[in-house]
């Protein structure tokens, strides 16, 4: 299996209900190691920005009120399988439909609010990736 990086955000309603720790604690357990890390306030500019494919959804005003409502956390995890492992954790985008014992079947309210961001695909993780991090914030383990 290829040891791969992909984009995570806790989003807005994880943050405010101090669930940071419990996230991380899963990724770090399942074997992912968070590689680059910042907390943000994100823009109206950088949430439509990010997530420009879904601009012609109707849920797209919704969905880029709820990502600038609070701060979020940004990460870039890395493991075997990262993007697979990252959406295997996260669970289903709807968390009324989220296997037992994920992230957003435990944490997640609604499929507006639900917890975490997880890129999908390679090219996906690429791009997320790039645009919140420069190569020289991501500080993969020396030891
Ligand atoms: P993902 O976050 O599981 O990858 P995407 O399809 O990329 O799901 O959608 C991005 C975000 O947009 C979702 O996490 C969710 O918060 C929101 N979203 C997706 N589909 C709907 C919908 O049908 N109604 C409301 N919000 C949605």
């Amino acid at each position: 299996m290829a040891i791969e990086r992909t984009l995570s955000i806790i989003k807005p309603d994880a943050v405010s209900r101090n669930l940071i720790g419990e996230i991380e604690s899963r990724f770090e357990k399942a074997g992912l190691q968070i590689v680059a890390a910042r907390m943000i306030h994100m823009t109206q500019e950088q949430a439509e920005g990010f997530y420009a494919e879904h601009r012609e959804r109707s849920f797209f005003p919704d969905l880029v009120g709820f990502m600038t409502s609070g701060p979020v956390i940004v990460q870039v995890l890395e493991g075997e399988n990262a993007i697979a492992r990252n959406r295997e954790l996260m669970g289903a985008t709807n968390p009324k439909e989220a296997e037992a014992g994920t992230i957003r079947a435990d944490y997640a309210d609604s499929i507006d609010a639900n917890a975490v961001h997880g890129s999908d695909s390679p090219e996906s993780a690429e791009r997320e990736i790039a645009y919140f991090f420069n190569d020289s914030e991501i500080c993969p383990r020396t030891l």
